[in-house]
């Protein structure tokens, strides 16, 4: 192809017609590993074709913040794709739409949502809490055998995020919770993995197994999610907002009179794929990231140890841990901080497309290019942390140990600019309050089952294969 004098486009992967790089691309490591290990040869910005599909790939941080932060504007967009257009209905949710007024929106609306339920207020807190203590009752329950936490951190989460999505909790209701899991599961394991089908859409004239039980779990999905929204709509009194699906209606009712809620998007679609990307990301980011914590305190003892030294001077057992506790915890904190690093909840973020030509660095970038932004690089950058494959919570405190800082730029886990993830704030408050009141109750240790794999496993989130924990009480109350 003939480029214009003076125009420099980012290194590319050889590629061949019509498959692209693909060949180069088949590989036994992870996708952000492989990706990070590629800058060796092709520097730490260049591109590549998946399929047809122009992509360029960003490893380091000055990079990524030109493109999240000073052009965010520009590198707004996201990429349709067979997946997320069956998960999403066309890209009609927040996450995986391109900007457009409907989306703009829409993450206005959740967003002050989130923030009337939440920050400042008791509200989330009480919330989190509850689930808190009753997840310890049950494992307080399971103590003597080894266990697998997964279905007791998951109940606990995805009762949060129903609380706070439609003012229900699941607890008396065994089939729905079994039903999501389910689900769930199926949409974690079949979305947006940059799969062939993604990558040939017209692959999917062809019987594909993974196609039917991807739409068989997003049927499932819908069919919850359009039974909320009728019993919201009955029950829906003027004004009264009680959680996110009345926060929808009522932008909905009041916006009807004036005929303009087909425009910004308000019709059910729209609506209900919103409550979908909530629901969904507050269930599977912030389950992953315990399941995380817990692998690594496994394998680092000591860090536990310390954490609830933290916990014994600074609360004791007379209460539990608050989220005013949080300043007085900076061990624990960093200790968070330090697995987001470690294990990013999305290692590539969401695929960021160009709405117009631009540049990154001193490379031309032509309208319509997918960014992908490898958070694995920025985390793991040897210019920027010492050791970065070692596992240090006191990376993240100041000399004394009593403040969290971040000692790098090269640390944005939740992505920065326009699309910042929206469920920050929400995120940290639970994995405080989750991790705190598990390791006041209870000592975490391996199992002759051996230790968890921390390696991962591929999907829209960065997954947590299945291990073992002993949980041993601390005290006998
Ligand atoms: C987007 C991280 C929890 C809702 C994102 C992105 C990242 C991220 C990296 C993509 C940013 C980009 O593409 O540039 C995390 C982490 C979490 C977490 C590490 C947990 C520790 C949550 C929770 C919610 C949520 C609990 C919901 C309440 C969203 C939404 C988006 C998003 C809606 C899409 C934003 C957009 O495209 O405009 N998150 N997230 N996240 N997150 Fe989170
Ligand atoms: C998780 C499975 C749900 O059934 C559907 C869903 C909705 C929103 C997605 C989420 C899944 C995975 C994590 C995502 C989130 C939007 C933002 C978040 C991709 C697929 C992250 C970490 O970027």
């Amino acid at each position: 192809t003939r480029k214009p004098a003076g125009v420099k486009y980012p290194t590319s992967l050889p590629s061949l017609p019509f498959i692209g790089s693909l060949l180069f691309l088949r590989n036994q490591k992870l996708p952000h590993v492989f990706f990070k290990s590629l800058q060796e040869k092709y520097g730490s910005l260049y591109s590549l074709k998946m399929g047809s599909q122009y992509t360029v790939i960003v490893n380091n941080h000055k990079h990524a913040k030109e493109v999240l932060l000073k052009k965010g504007k520009i590198f707004a967009g996201r990429p349709r794709a067979v997946t997320t257009d069956i998960l999403t209905r066309d890209g009609k949710d927040i996450a995986f739409g391109t900007y457009s007024s409907s989306w703009k929106f829409h993450r206005k609306l959740v967003h002050s949502a989130l923030c009337m339920f939440g920050e400042g207020s008791l509200a989330i807190q009480n919330i989190i809490c509850r689930e808190a203590a009753a997840m310890i009752e049950a494992l307080t329950n399971l103590q003597d055998n080894w266990i697998d936490m997964a279905p007791e951190l998951t109940r606990a989460v995805t009762n949060v995020v129903c609380s706070l999505c439609f003012s229900f909790s699941i607890q008396k209701r065994r089939s729905e919770f079994e039903s999501m899991l389910l689900y769930s599961q199926g949409i974690v394991d079949n979305v947006a993995k940059d799969s062939l089908i993604d990558i040939f859409p017209w692959l999917k004239i062809f019987p594909n197994k993974d196609l039917d039980v991807l739409k068989k779990s997003v049927k499932m999905r819908d069919t919850l999610l359009l039974k909320k929204l009728e019993e919201h709509k009955e029950a829906y009194r003027n004004d009264k907002v009680n959680d996110l699906m009345d926060a929808l209606l009522n932008a909905k009712l009041n916006m009807e009179t004036k005929q303009q809620f087909q425009e910004v998007g308000l019709t059910d679609d729209y609506l209900l794929m919103t409550v979908g990307d909530i629901f969904g990301a507050g269930v599977e980011t912030t389950t992953t990231v315990l399941k995380w914590a817990i692998a690594y305190l496994l394998y680092h003892p000591e860090v536990q140890r310390k954490i609830q030294e933290e916990l014994d001077t600074k609360i004791g057992f007379e209460r539990h841990p608050l989220l005013s506790d949080r300043k007085n915890l900076p061990f624990l904190e960093a200790t968070i901080s330090e697995v987001l690093r470690m294990r990013p909840v999305s290692p590539l973020l969401i695929p960021h497309v160009a709405l117009e030509e631009s540049s990154i660095g001193e490379y031309t970038i032509a309208k319509g290019t997918r960014v992908v932004i490898n958070l694995w690089s920025l985390h793991h950058d040897e210019k920027e942390w010492k050791n970065p494959d070692t596992f240090d919570p006191g990376r993240f405190l100041d000399e004394q140990g009593n403040h969290v800082y971040s000692p790098s730029p090269s640390y944005i886990p939740f992505g920065a600019g326009i699309r910042v993830c929206l469920g920050e704030a929400l995120a940290k408050m639970e994995l405080f309050l989750f991790l705190s009141w598990i390791l006041q109750a209870f000592t975490l240790e391996t199992t002759d089952k051996g230790l968890p794999d921390l390696e991962g496993k591929w999907g829209v989130v960065l997954q947590v294969n299945k291990y073992a924990v002993k949980v041993k009480p601390r005290k006998v109350s």
